[in-house]
């Protein structure tokens, strides 16, 4: 029997070491839950933490000092233990505004500390600061400077971190048979995740010496500021111990397991340092920068900045004998990572051209709706429920249908409306289907047959992230994921997909790109796409009528009453790019609900087609918007269907859906192979809309 993952309340999980400890924990086995008022950080960071840890990843946006808003996550959530992380932390600011310093992180601490007893939650990482210890080279000899050093901060922002610390101590001295506290001192925290999604995103001008680095090395900032040379150091620069702040989120976990390993009957309240013991100058960090991005980084040599003292290195022996951690990476390794952070998001997580708004009336993070390219003349809203294509805008005109929020989305007999069809788009006779020997039935939800993937469809499954980027002027991509394990499926083996959205505001076009994997078994897949498009919405929005079609080729897969395919491909009535003239869809007919294939010669076998060239296989054009639709697509046929059993909000005939994927059914026939995804392979696929 597996016992369950303990649950970490993170607060302040959405920022710099917050998010970088919750990638640690969740490699850890711990569950997370983030708490953070996202004054100074943003929701984006948690929505790439659930594609990175591949976790769901409950937020709620409140300040600590919101008793009742705090109170509801205690209800809601059973917390084994709390990393607090959430806090104001600018030396300089601090100065500018001490009343706020004192109140939003000592009463955040207190609302926090008070919740905790209530509820019975006596775990608390808390996160320190070497700058309780103010100036260490004020004493002959605290140099590497030990937790005993006597404290005495120079700043507000100090001030508060150790009345913090005494307030720890205090409460942990009322019970000291219960309450447990890790109070760990950081050092110069510096870096970023290596796979470059999470990082430091400072708002305005950045205080600390790398930011603000990465900043004149993306061009952003004109050059560095070095803050005096005259100190008595090496080169006359100040002496700090640098920390990879992935070393420093895996201190945390270090110092939760030692929290927990404690005697049960038996409280504690301690602090570490979380240093590396080895201090760099200002001038060797620059050179490690500039080694890194290979960018001779412009400096100048200015005036010392107030508060700066000489040296603050840590000596870190107490951490590394009791918690049995130490740095592992180095300064080189922390540039490293900084650099690939800075280049794949030179602006942090907040993109011009990218909205988000909620997807439920109570403001639940849970259900997003992102909107890429907003403000341009071509923009894709998606929702995380099903990675759904929530609206496509051309020119400011909406040509799909679609639901105002989550609800019209999660309604029954919702048609599946712009949604990420999975696993297996299209049916599957009778639900039944054999691999590796095994008989697996599905849930009949489509006359005799399974569509859609039946009752584990992915339409009403939320997917995690999304990634957001802008890598180029007109491109914005949104990259979601999820891991449909099989334990929850009808299907065989979990598999683990992506939903990459790309919009080229210049070119129009929206790229879907699928991938997937499984593990333990191999399971049949087919993903598409399931936008109902309406190229007239704007006139005359409750018909497809007028629309003109043209498609690759009249070829399409036979089948009976039970729209079971026959065995046999036949023409249908359809206009190709052979035909002078499109088929023009009136009210009621043509009627199609067709699997039309691209090379009838062909029997698929790659169950990846996604380095296959885009082919245009279907065009839609509407007279009197004079909007033109295309589809391309690397996959060998395409379902065009005119929306004949639209309901649930909409009448048929409203939307018409072009479906590229594999051939319906084709689990159970010649064409098996295409769409089975075996252990160590990786299925894909693409589809362009291209608009003119
Ligand atoms: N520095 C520059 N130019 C800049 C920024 C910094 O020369 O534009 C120098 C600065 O003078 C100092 C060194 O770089 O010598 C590091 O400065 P910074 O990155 O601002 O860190 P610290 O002043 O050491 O303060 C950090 C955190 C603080 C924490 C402390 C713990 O900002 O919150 O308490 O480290 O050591």
């Amino acid at each position: 029997m597996t016992t369950a993952a303990k649950k970490v309340l993170v607060t302040g999980g959405a920022g710099y070491i917050g998010s970088h400890t919750v990638v640690e924990l969740i490699e850890n086995g711990y569950e997370c839950v983030i708490v953070d008022n996202l004054c100074n950080s943003s929701y984006d960071a948690v929505a790439r933490l659930e594609i990175l840890t591949k976790h769901h990843i409950p937020f709620y946006k409140v300040d600590l000092c919101d008793a009742e808003g705090l109170e509801k996550v205690f209800q809601e959530h059973k917390i084994d233990s709390v990393i607090h992380f959430a806090g104001l932390k600018a030396v300089g600011e601090s100065t500018q505004i001490p009343l706020r310093y004192y109140h939003n992180n000592i009463l955040g601490t207190l609302v926090l500390l008070e919740l905790m007893g209530k509820y019975d939650v006596k775990k608390l990482v808390f996160s320190s600061s070497a700058t309780v210890y103010g100036d260490a080279t004020r004493f002959p000899d605290m140099i590497p400077i030990p937790e005993e050093c006597p404290l005495g901060p120079t700043n507000p922002y100090g001030q508060t971190k150790l009345a913090i610390e005494h307030i720890l101590h205090d409460l942990y001295n009322s019970d000291n048979k219960t309450w447990k506290f890790a109070i760990l001192r950081y050092f110069n925290p510096i870096g970023a995740h290596p796979s470059g999604l999470i990082g430091e995103d400072p708002l305005g001008i950045p205080n600390n010496l790398l930011p603000y680095m990465a900043q004149v090395a993306v061009g952003r900032r004109e050059k560095l500021f070095v803050f005096g040379n005259d100190y008595d150091s090496r080169d006359g620069t100040p002496i700090r111990d640098y920390i990879h702040v992935v070393d420093l989120a895996k201190g945390h976990i270090a110092s939760l397991k030692y929290l927990d390993a404690q005697d049960q009957s038996q409280g504690i309240c301690r602090e570490w340092n979380l240093g590396s013991g080895t201090g760099s100058t200002v001038l060797e960090v620059y050179r490690a920068f500039c080694d890194a991005s290979g960018i001779e980084i412009p400096y100048e040599i200015t005036g010392r900045r107030a508060g700066d003292v000489l040296n603050l290195t840590a000596k870190p022996d107490r951490a590394k004998r009791e918690l049995k951690w130490q740095t592992e990476l180095d300064v080189a390794a922390a540039c490293r990572d900084l650099w690939k952070w800075s280049t794949d998001n030179p602006f942090g997580y907040q993109l011009k051209g990218i909205d988000a708004k909620f997807g439920t009336p109570d403001e639940e993070f849970d259900g997003r709706f992102v909107t890429i390219g907003a403000g341009s003349r071509f923009q894709a809203t998606i929702a995380n429920l099903g990675a759904t294509l929530a609206d496509l805008k051309v020119d400011g005109q909406s040509v799909v249908l679609n639901y105002k929020d989550e609800a019209g989305y999660l309604s029954k007999d919702s048609c599946y409306i712009g949604a990420t069809i999975g696993r297996y788009a299209n049916r599957i006779a009778h639900g039944k289907f054999n691999l590796n020997g095994k008989d697996y039935q599905l849930t009949i939800n489509n006359g005799v047959n399974a569509n859609h993937g039946s009752i584990g469809s992915f339409h009403v499954k939320r997917f995690l992230g999304p990634i957001l980027k802008n890598p180029s002027k007109d491109i914005f991509t949104a990259e979601y994921a999820l891991v449909d394990k099989s334990e929850n499926s009808e299907f065989p083996g979990s598999l683990t997909v992506t939903v990459l959205y790309t919009v080229n505001v210049a070119t129009k076009t929206l790229d879907i790109e699928y991938t997937g994997n499984v593990e333990g078994e191999a399971t049949p897949i087919n993903m598409t796409n399931h936008t109902y498009f309406n190229l007239n919405k704007l006139n005359g929005p409750e018909s497809i009528e007028g629309t003109e079609i043209q498609v690759i080729s009249k070829k399409s897969i036979d089948v009976d009453a039970n729209t079971i395919p026959t065995g046999s491909i036949i023409d249908r009535d359809i206009a190709t790019y052979n035909d002078a003239k499109p088929t023009v869809l009136g009210k009621r007919s043509p009627d199609y609900d067709y699997c039309f294939v691209i090379d009838e010669k062909e029997v698929p076998t790659e169950v990846n087609t996604s380095s296959k060239k885009l082919k245009l296989v279907t065009t839609a054009y509407h007279p009197d918007s004079n909007i033109k639709l295309e589809v391309l697509t690397t996959e060998p046929s395409y379902q065009v269907y005119t929306g004949d059993w639209l309901c649930a909000g909409y009448h048929p005939r409203q939307g018409f859906a072009v479906e590229p994927g594999r051939y319906v059914d084709a689990i159970n026939n010649k064409y098996k192979e295409c769409v089975t995804l075996k252990p160590g392979e990786t299925y894909g696929s693409k589809i362009q809309y291209r608009f003119s």
